[in-house]
């Protein structure tokens, strides 16, 4: 049995696909850890993540990070603006999990 499982939209790698973005979009994402010892520092390409939420809790002064650090049991609402077409890697930094499937690729139409 592997220890880890990686999920994205109810499925996990290698059953992930890319997440299809259209210029101007504002992308909404939620990420949970739900994990008992691993941080995932989870980084997108190309765009800059606002955090507006942590563990429910909308923040009074919502920031921006290129890199989320999400440690055990952390939850934390993100969102970006879609304005850099291509196709860009939002992954865990942490590398050995990126490469067991931590990561996608947001994809704009047309890349
Ligand atoms: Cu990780």
């Amino acid at each position: 049995m592997e220890p880890n499982l990686f999920f994205m939209n109810g499925k996990a790698w290698p059953a992930t696909d890319h997440l299809m973005v259209n210029k101007g979009e504002r992308v909404k994402l939620r990420l949970i850890n739900a994990s008992s010892m691993s941080i995932h520092p989870m980084h997108l390409h190309g765009h800059t993540l606002k955090v507006g939420a942590i563990d429910g809790n909308r923040l009074p002064m919502p920031f921006s990070r290129d890199t989320v650090p999400l440690a055990p049991g952390e939850r934390y609402d993100l969102e970006f603006v879609a304005k850099n077409p291509g196709r860009w890697s939002f992954h865990c930094h942490e590398l050995h999990h990126a490469d067991a499937g931590m990561g996608t690729l947001f994809r704009y139409e047309g890349f």
